[in-house]
């Protein structure tokens, strides 16, 4: 039998369904569902394990799974045998330090002796430790945000996103420790064949992260303009130039970081060019 690529992602949360998208994006195809434990792809030498997230270092670490997908946080709170691959692009967070919105925070300093409740011991840990403060650390696994209410704690450090949840139990963000989305782990020292899996599996993901960022454009323009429109957009360095039918006027065809074209659309409108078009490319290979 080939040797199967074991990747873990999470059973079920926020991780789960962007997961299960990028590996679809990237061109394997499952034909169950999530309510498993696991599945197989049919096309690509894949077994995919459904697990908590805060189980995936461990696993990964164990070699019961090559690979895993985690939240940063996840992978820098657990400090196991991981190798980080690559980011993902997705569940983007940050794990921070807030206080009751009544306190006048002044810096890290306000936690010197103070009461930090949090799920991220460890992170925390390293926090202190490198702004020289001691702090006591209370580690709850979860409604870590309702501390500070009840008497639990000073302060928390936990994910943010939005910061509603912090608004709405009258906690403001002091401090951020560690920005995070989603990475890819492996375990070091994977086999030959593995590797070689994960190498066509890491490729593909590329292609399809790269692919998000651009844009393929057309646009119609005067012939005069083409110059001075490839100079606005600075990815459009050497387009693909049709003439049109009409005279004087051609086709410009180019793919471009999106950013950078939403920026520069009106300044396009000015130079002439008319009948744009925008179109999301689903692969990419550079
Ligand atoms: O059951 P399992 O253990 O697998 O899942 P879980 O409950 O531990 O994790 P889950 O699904 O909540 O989150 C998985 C990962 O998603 C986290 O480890 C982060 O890397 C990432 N992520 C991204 C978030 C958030 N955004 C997020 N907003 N994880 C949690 N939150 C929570 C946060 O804990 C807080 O309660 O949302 C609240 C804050 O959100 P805002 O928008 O109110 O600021
Ligand atoms: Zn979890």
């Amino acid at each position: 039998m080939n040797p199967l690529l074991r990747i873990a992602i999470q059973k079920s949360g926020r991780l789960q369904e962007e997961s299960l998208k990028l590996l679809k994006e990237s061109g394997l195809h499952f034909n169950n569902g999530k309510d498993q434990l696991k599945t197989q792809s049919e096309n690509f030498p894949v077994e995919v394990l459904f697990l908590r997230d805060d189980d995936i270092p461990q696993y990964v670490e164990d070699k019961v799974a090559d690979v895993g997908i985690v939240g940063e946080n996840v992978f820098a709170e657990k400090q196991k045998q991981n190798e980080l691959i690559r980011p993902l692009g997705f569940a983007r967070c940050r794990l921070s330090i807030a206080v009751p919105r009544s306190e006048k925070y002044s810096g890290a300093q306000w936690l010197q002796g103070k009461n930090i409740a949090t799920s991220y011991p460890n992170i925390v840990k390293g926090f202190l430790i490198k702004n020289k403060i001691e702090a006591g650390i209370h580690e709850i696994s979860g409604s870590v945000e309702i501390a500070p209410g009840i008497g639990l704690a000073d302060a928390i450090c936990d994910i943010v996103s939005s910061g509603s949840t912090l608004q709405s139990n009258g906690l403001k963000e002091a401090e951020v420790v560690m920005n995070s989305e989603a990475v890819l782990i492996a375990t070091p020292k994977l086999e030959k064949e593995k590797k070689e899996i994960l190498d066509e599996l890491i490729f593909r993901i590329q292609a399809v992260q790269v692919a998000k960022d651009n844009k393929y454009i057309l646009m119609n323009c005067p012939n005069d303009a083409i110059e001075r429109i490839t100079q606005v957009i600075p990815g459009m360095k050497s387009p693909t130039i049709l003439p049109l039918k009409k005279e004087g006027w051609s086709s410009l065809h180019s793919v471009v970081d999106e950013n950078d074209f939403w920026k520069k659309i009106n300044q396009l409108k000015s130079l002439g060019a008319e009948g744009i078009l925008v179109v999301p490319i689903e692969k990419m290979i550079v």
